[in-house]
């Protein structure tokens, strides 16, 4: 079984979300043969070098889900595009380039956290390209922790009321950058979270009729899980 989540948003603020995890990560994970995480694993990821306890408790489980045999695979989302190879070896995980075609046998993925296929929010876009340089990366690291995480907490801030007032479609996928994305993975079916807008669209590319699946976020007291058997695509909760 192949395993598929995003959009944990974990941190120590959230208790209950990272319970879950944990347990999940204990039970439920060890029957899968790879877990793929597709961005926003954490609230706000500020550098590989942060000492919280409670990144590095799940740091650790990780660790040892992957010790137990299962691969652990990670995007960068918008909330922890920080993520670092000094992260990955802690962690035992890998870290994939977005998007990320994954073909099994019979099947075809394209994966992606989803943040840039956005591209009608055009504010968002222009920042998203600016953090992502190596320049802006390298300065914003240099910076003390604590620093690190004011501008962090900062930022959140600004999102959140940026998001009050920019239209809900706009912080939609554009649905020609998806159609452009699909096209250019052969048609494959494509996952993805970021929106929290859980749902299975059905798009006709070129007249092939193509799933997009939405993986839901995680809440203090559900997470959810969608479970590829080699098959079917399943969403399964968990509490
Ligand atoms: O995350 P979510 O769902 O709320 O909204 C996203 C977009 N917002 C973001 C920002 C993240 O929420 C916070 C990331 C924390 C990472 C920590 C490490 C780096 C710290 C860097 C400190 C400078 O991604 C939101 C989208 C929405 O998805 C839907 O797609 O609309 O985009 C924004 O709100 C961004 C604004 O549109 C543009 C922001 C410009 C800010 C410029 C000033 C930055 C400096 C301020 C000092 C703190
Ligand atoms: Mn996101």
């Amino acid at each position: 079984m192949i395993h598929f989540i995003a959009d944990l948003h974990l941190s120590s603020r959230a208790p209950g979300v990272t319970r879950i995890f944990l347990d999940y990560l204990a039970g439920p994970a060890r029957q899968a043969e790879a877990l793929y995480i597709l961005g926003d694993l954490f609230e706000a990821w500020i550098g590989d070098d942060d000492d919280d306890p409670v990144y590095l408790e799940i740091t650790s489980a990780l660790k040892a889900a992957g010790d137990s045999g299962i691969s652990i695979l990670i995007q960068r989302g918008n909330r922890d595009f920080l993520l670092g190879e000094r992260f990955a070896a802690a962690s035992g995980t890998r870290i994939l380039p977005d998007p990320y075609p994954l073909s099994l046998p019979g099947k075809s993925f394209v994966l992606s956290h989803g943040d840039a296929l956005c591209t009608g929010d055009t504010e968002y876009q222009t920042f998203r390209c600016e953090v992502r340089t190596p320049a802006w990366q390298s300065a914003f690291l240099a910076k003390p922790l604590t620093e690190r995480r004011r501008l962090a907490a900062q930022l959140r801030q600004i999102s959140v009321q940026n998001k009050k007032e920019k239209d809900a479609a706009l912080m939609d996928l554009d649905q020609s950058t998806t159609e452009n994305l699909i096209r250019s993975h052969n048609y494959a079916t494509f996952i993805h979270g970021h929106t929290h807008r859980p749902a299975t669209h059905h798009h006709l590319v070129d007249g092939i009729a193509v799933e997009r699946w939405v993986l839901a976020d995680w809440q203090e007291d559900r997470g959810e899980v969608l479970v590829w058997d080699g098959k079917t695509l399943q969403r399964q909760e968990l509490s």
